[in-house]
């Protein structure tokens, strides 16, 4: 079994400082493991401290949030919509790992974000805009491949749970325009 930790995480009465801390990029091809071997796709995102600067400083770890991504109009994930209208952002919630994955002793950084939906297609290369809200735990190394899915597993519930609180919605965490632009 996992570890006890806490199932929410983040005050109730919403995101603190310095979250919520924003990223964007095209989705990009990652180390081809996390849909083969673990089960849990993620969405690899470039990390560029040019145009994401916070992330040089950023301890590495599991985070949540929520997802823009600018699917195609032919995408099947994409929402319904008139052929006249632009074709909308779709967000989704997401948990997302910043670092090293020690328990592949990655060299480089990378960070991937599993979003809590079941598509019905990849989506490499769509863009995609991150809004992080707060912080789950610290990256780990584990015994086998199985107790680090478990541990996502747990990451992927303490995010639902904290996002569904009233102050943790998509809605109440969201003020701005770069959020909210329905073209990328
Ligand atoms: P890679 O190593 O290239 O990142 P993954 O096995 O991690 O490959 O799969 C990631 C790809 O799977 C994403 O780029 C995306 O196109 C697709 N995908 C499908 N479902 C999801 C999901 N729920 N979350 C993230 N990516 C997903
Ligand atoms: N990799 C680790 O080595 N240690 C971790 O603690 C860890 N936590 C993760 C948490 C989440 C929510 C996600 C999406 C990934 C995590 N990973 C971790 C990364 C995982 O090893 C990686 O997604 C796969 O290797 C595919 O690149
Ligand atoms: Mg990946």
């Amino acid at each position: 079994m996992t570890a006890s930790r806490p199932a929410i995480v983040g005050p109730d009465a919403g995101p603190e400082t310095p979250y919520p801390l924003r990223m964007e990029g095209r989705v990009i091809a990652g180390f081809g493991r996390g849909s083969k071997e673990l089960g849990i796709p993620t969405a690899n995102l470039p990390v560029d401290t040019a145009s994401t600067p916070w992330i040089a400083d950023a301890r590495s770890g599991v985070y949540f949030g929520y997802a823009s991504l600018a699917l195609p109009a032919s995408h099947p994930d994409q929402l319904p919509s008139s052929a006249s209208a632009p074709t909308p952002a779709v967000v989704f919630p997401m948990v997302m790992s910043i670092g090293y994955n020690p328990f592949y002793k990655n060299t480089v950084r990378s960070a991937e974000v599993h979003l809590l939906h079941r598509f019905k297609a990849d989506f490499y290369d769509c863009h995609m805009r991150l809004l992080l809200l707060g912080f789950i735990r610290e990256e780990k190394d584990y015994k086998s491949i199985d107790a680090l899915v478990d541990d996502i597993k747990f990451d992927c519930d303490v995010a639902r749970k904290s996002l569904a609180r009233e102050a943790w919605t998509e809605k109440a965490s969201v003020d701005d325009a770069w959020w909210l632009e329905a073209r990328l």
